[in-house]
């Protein structure tokens, strides 16, 4: 640090110049980012929460009340009366939180002191995180041929071990939804700890339905299911930090509290400790600016977007891996290896990324990219061959 304050012009045009080297959102160029420009409302209101602190709840009252209060407002969207659970810097940590409820429960009410999660072969690198940091050991539950779990594989692999087992409602390669109806029947004759991450899916998903889009249920609805990740800095359109978590039950916190000494409040259940107040503030804020028809259109326009993209690659003789269940597009030129093929769309300055499970360029239509992009992405496809 240097030794006399610099003028504030000068800091924020070195700033300026700096931030210039990153890529915008709005240029329509990101293409493997489940994040988003979030909406200038939900900006708005996180700068005006930017000092609340939820690590010390007793200070911070109301916006304890807020983070409460949208936290229920996302378990009724997962069919669940009476949530539980925080907003938390993304699906990592919510994820994180999950797997050291069911850890503990475990380790509480069964004595499993060495147990193991069960994750599909498609699940975010997170679980490996959070699995290194629980010492847990990680069972890798085999995908079938539609990349989806294999159930009759799933039940091979479980044992007196199993804390948890973990599916996925919008893969992060693909974007498809596993067999979470069979699984949570499953886990629930089996009374094993189910998980669903829906960090990607949690906030299109239930607005899809609605609109009577044919997708398999995964919410609370289901009885086995125990805890949900949904990310509303994914889908949701808050600003980042924002994820998750949601509980069934309040004793899935309880079994993760220490003490906390010189607080307002005796216990803590949330990994991280001082936190920001404005990630809950601002998602209370843009679901209530949205309601259930702005989500809804939000939703429907990126599949719009995706069946439009899908359709005009195979005109052009490019081979889709899947049907986009949600609004990714992952595919392949027959005649051209995958790196290849990305490397020459990065020469045209588009950001793409490469799923590994099968090897494609995967495509994420989030609400910055816009059919005008996808024409221009088009063209350069084309061109390439
Ligand atoms: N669960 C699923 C299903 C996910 O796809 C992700 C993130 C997570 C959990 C973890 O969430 P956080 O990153 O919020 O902790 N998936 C992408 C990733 O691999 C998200 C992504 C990728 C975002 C590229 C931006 C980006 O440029 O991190």
């Amino acid at each position: 640090m240097q030794d006399k304050p610099i003028d504030k012009d000068e800091i924020l045009n070195e700033l300026e110049q700096i931030h210039n080297l990153d890529y915008k959102y709005s240029d329509g160029r990101i293409l493997g980012s489940m994040c988003t420009e979030a909406h200038p409302f939900a900006k708005e209101v996180y700068c005006k929460f930017l000092d609340t602190n939820l690590g010390d709840p007793g200070l911070f009252k109301g916006t304890k009340i807020i983070e409460d209060k949208v936290i229920k407002s996302i378990g009724k969207l997962l069919s669940l009366d009476d949530a539980y659970g925080n907003i938390v810097t993304g699906g990592t940590e919510a994820n994180l939180m999950a797997v050291r409820a069911a850890r503990n429960h475990a380790r509480k009410y069964k004595g499993i002191t060495n147990g193991e999660i069960i994750i599909p072969e498609s699940a975010h690198f997170s679980f490996k995180k959070a699995a290194d940091m629980l010492n847990l050991k990680i069972v890798e539950a085999k995908l079938d041929e539609n990349y989806k779990i294999d159930v009759d594989a799933l039940k091979q692999v479980i044992s007196d071990k199993t804390v948890a087992i973990v599916a996925i409602a919008g893969t992060t390669e693909l974007g498809l939804i596993d067999p979470i109806e069979e699984i949570s029947e499953i886990a629930f004759e089996n009374n094993i700890y189910f998980h669903v991450d829906a960090a990607f899916g949690g906030f299109s998903i239930p607005f899809l339905k609605k609109l009577g889009y044919d997708l398999p249920v995964f919410d609370f609805s289901l009885p086995g299911v125990c805890s949900i990740t949904v990310d509303p800095h994914k889908m949701g359109l808050a600003p980042i930090p924002a994820g998750g978590i949601i509980f069934r039950k309040e004793e899935y916190l309880e079994v993760m509290a220490v003490d906390s000494p010189y607080l307002t409040v005796k216990t803590q259940s949330t990994i991280v400790g001082t936190r920001l107040g404005a990630s809950a503030v601002a998602t209370y804020a843009i679901m209530k600016y949205f309601g259930r028809q702005g989500y809804c259109k939000l939703a429907d326009n990126m599949m719009q977007n995706t069946y439009f993209f899908e359709s005009q690659l195979r005109k052009i003789g490019y081979e889709v891996i899947c049907k986009p269940e949600l609004n990714i597009v992952a595919f392949n030129h027959p005649q051209m290896d995958t790196d290849l093929l990305a490397s020459k769309l990065e020469e045209k300055n588009w950001k793409v990324s490469v799923a590994k499970c099968p090897k494609a360029i995967r495509i994420v239509l989030m609400n910055h990219i816009k059919k005008n992009h996808l024409k221009e992405l088009l063209e350069d496809l084309k061109e390439i061959f």
